[in-house]
């Protein structure tokens, strides 16, 4: 059974690399735009963010330059956990997602198999998470597993029987649910995963689209985290789109106040997940690695 925490770690997903500019408006994409959200997240509860990075056209990018800024704006604006995506979009190579890790974030998404994503698939062989693996765990950043599937668990394991534990000392993962390819967003689901997870483990939900509400119960209820934004769902309710971030943050810490398990400072969080504090991040690259 995963470990289950006295307060609740509240991640914000803000943009994803699905969603159009002109079909959410509110998206932040611009390092500015991604600033701001990220200060409003935090004022909202959120202790970690997680980021996608677009181009001047508001298209997904990787690029290293774009994600060395994105993660310098928003630690001056705010003491959030930074965690990059090393999933980037289902057309990014994995050279690319191996080298936005050199982007000095404190964490980095790991994505533990292959999923059909709508009628995309999103590539993760094995070889390539243990690249990712052995990549972060070098820079000295903590991993989140991203697990859209059961078997995703059973990756995760397999990583761990075989390369030894993370960064830090402590696994947490994310259970990624109700995308249309993988696992279902429902307590059955969430269920038999938490029973996987290993000994000491911690974990968030996801909840894609309507799956959001019912996940995030299920992940309070089980003694989980949560994380929420528009990168998983841009309607608040039926037929109402979402104001913007912040508002996801806020019903989510008003559902974690109601669970007793209050949201957890950004410093907590990082105890948490067994991360550095902020300034003492090594500033040079490790010399291998990162070339795919
Ligand atoms: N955009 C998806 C293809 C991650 O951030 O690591 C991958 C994704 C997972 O969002
Ligand atoms: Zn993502």
């Amino acid at each position: 059974m995963a470990r289950v925490a006295a307060g609740t770690l509240l991640t914000v997903a803000p943009t994803g690399a699905e969603t159009a500019k002109s079909d959410a408006p509110a998206l932040p994409v611009t390092v500015e735009e991604l600033a701001a959200t990220a200060k409003a997240c935090q004022a909202a509860g959120a202790a970690v963010i997680h980021i996608h990075l677009r181009d001047d056209d508001a298209q997904p990018t990787l690029d290293l330059g774009r994600a060395r800024e994105a993660v310098a704006a928003i630690r001056e604006a705010t003491d959030l956990v930074v965690q990059v995506s090393s999933g980037g979009a289902v057309t990014d190579t994995e050279a690319d997602r191996l080298a936005v890790l050199d982007c000095g974030a404190d964490g980095a998404s790991l994505t533990c198999g292959t999923v059909n994503f709508g009628s995309d698939v999103f590539m993760n062989r094995w070889e390539f998470i243990e690249r990712l693996y052995l990549a972060m765990r070098e820079r000295k950043i903590v991993p989140e597993f991203e697990l859209f599937d059961l078997g995703h668990v059973t990756t995760m394991r397999r990583l761990l029987d075989k390369h030894g534990e993370p960064h830090g000392g402590h696994v947490h993962c994310d259970l990624v649910m109700g995308v249309p390819g993988g696992m279902p967003g429902t307590t059955a689901a969430l269920a038999a995963c938490v029973a996987a997870l290993p000994e000491g483990a911690t974990f968030s939900a996801t909840g894609v689209g309507r799956t959001t509400i019912p996940v995030m119960l299920a992940a309070l209820s089980a003694g989980g985290h949560v994380r929420v934004g528009m990168e998983d769902t841009l309607t608040f309710g039926p037929g109402r789109p979402v104001r913007d971030n912040a508002e996801l943050v806020e019903r989510a810490a008003d559902l974690a106040r109601l669970a007793q398990r209050p949201p957890l400072s950004p410093d907590e969080a990082r105890a948490m997940l067994g991360m550095l504090q902020p300034g003492a991040r090594p500033t040079s690259t490790p010399t291998t690695g990162a070339q795919a």
